[in-house]
């Protein structure tokens, strides 16, 4: 919650500002004040809160940025659950079952982080639904193999976390602690990826086998879920200004390929890089070109998969119509007969 007076004096002013905007002089200076306070506040590290005044721009790209996670989450559900019913034993059913379930909460945080920004779930659903709003790239590759399932956890889970820690730190309060809780179970997901893909190392000829090549097909299409190289990422700027983002798409990217490197060399497995090479002067792994035409034609609808995702998630959407309606059938019934104010019902 925001405390210091910098915040407290746009939240007073935008109080104030409540009796109305004719477009008056006193207006546009109430405006030029809420800027000032809000400029503040996030010069100050301080969380905006859903109440607080915020420049127009800074809301729609919080909504454009929660919804795209939001809608990557319970897309990015489709290729592993593809796996479920055909898990190789029970233990491994159960992991995989809680992993999916998680991811759906994961969506829900979201949305309902993106609702406190005054958009309803309805529409950004709608938006995902008629190709309006994006979902991440990564989602629009196939699970080919068992092992599809562990290169997910480890370098797709992997990528999620390296990206989503420092919006632990965003500067918008809902978003931020809900990415709390999304990063601890990110988490025990990159971990059960990474297990998964030792085994199958470890195992017979075959099945090592198996698992570098999960690897050779996940490996760039990870990196590109970073987003496009900092010089051609149209929102970056903006948003490292507002500290929604804390760090570049290149840092972020780079981060990962050094987290990696070690741990791929831990699992007996190979990236797939040529170039790949640990650089003593920039005290990085330098790596080699991304094929960013193959990124941005799977943006525009033409990756592998695109057209099963969201084929799959309308009928998912039509299918559960019937959920919906009860749900809100019962909670207007509940909150007619006063359960809303805590009277239990048989
Ligand atoms: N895919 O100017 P920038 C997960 C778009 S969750 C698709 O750099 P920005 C968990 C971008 O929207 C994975 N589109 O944009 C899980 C923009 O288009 P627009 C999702 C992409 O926002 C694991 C345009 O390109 N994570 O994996 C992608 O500053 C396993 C220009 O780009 C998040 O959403 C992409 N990869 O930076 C679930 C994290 N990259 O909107 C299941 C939060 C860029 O103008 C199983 N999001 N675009 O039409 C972010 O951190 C940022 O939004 C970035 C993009 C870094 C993704």
């Amino acid at each position: 919650m925001a405390t210091a007076a910098t915040h407290q004096t746009a939240r007073t002013l935008a109080q104030d500002g409540q009796d109305g905007q004719d477009g008056t002089q006193a207006d546009v200076d109430d405006t030029a004040a809420y800027e000032r306070a809000f400029d503040a506040a996030v010069a100050a590290d301080e969380r905006v809160e859903p109440r607080d005044w915020m420049p127009d721009a800074y809301r729609a790209t919080l909504v454009r940025q929660i919804a795209q996670h939001a809608h990557s989450e319970i897309i990015g559900m489709q290729p592993e659950a593809n796996w479920i019913t055909r898990a190789p034993s029970l233990r491994r059913k159960a992991i995989l079952m809680a992993k999916v379930q998680d991811e759906a909460g994961h969506g829900l945080y979201l949305y309902s982080a993106a609702e406190t920004l005054g958009t309803g779930r309805e529409e950004l659903l709608d938006k995902l639904h008629t190709g309006r709003q994006k979902y991440s790239s990564i989602f629009n590759y196939p699970t080919l193999t068992w092992a599809d399932v562990g290169a997910i956890g480890w370098l797709v889970d992997g990528a999620a976390i390296t990206n989503q820690v420092p919006l632990c730190r965003c500067s918008y309060g809902p978003y931020a602690r809900a990415m709390v809780r999304i990063c601890k179970e990110e988490s025990f997901h990159q971990r059960q990826g990474y297990e998964l893909l030792l085994a199958l190392s470890r195992g017979t000829p075959e099945q090592h086998a198996m698992a570098q090549d999960a690897v050779d097909r996940w490996w760039w299409p990870s990196l590109m879920m970073f987003g496009p190289p900092d010089d051609e990422s149209a929102h970056s700027a903006q948003s490292m200004a507002w500290k929604i983002k804390r760090h570049s798409n290149d840092e972020l990217r780079q981060r990962f390929v050094d987290i990696c490197v070690p741990q791929a060399e831990s699992l007996g497995l190979t990236l797939p890089d040529p170039d790949l090479r640990w650089n003593e002067e920039r005290e990085h792994h330098d790596f080699g070109p991304i094929d960013w035409t193959e990124f941005w034609d799977v943006l525009k609808g033409n990756g592998p998969c695109n057209e099963q995702r969201i084929t799959q998630r309308r009928r998912a959407h039509d299918e559960g119509a019937w959920v919906r309606e009860a749900a809100s059938a019962y909670a207007a019934k509940h909150s007619a007969s006063g359960a809303g104010r805590g009277v239990e019902q048989a």
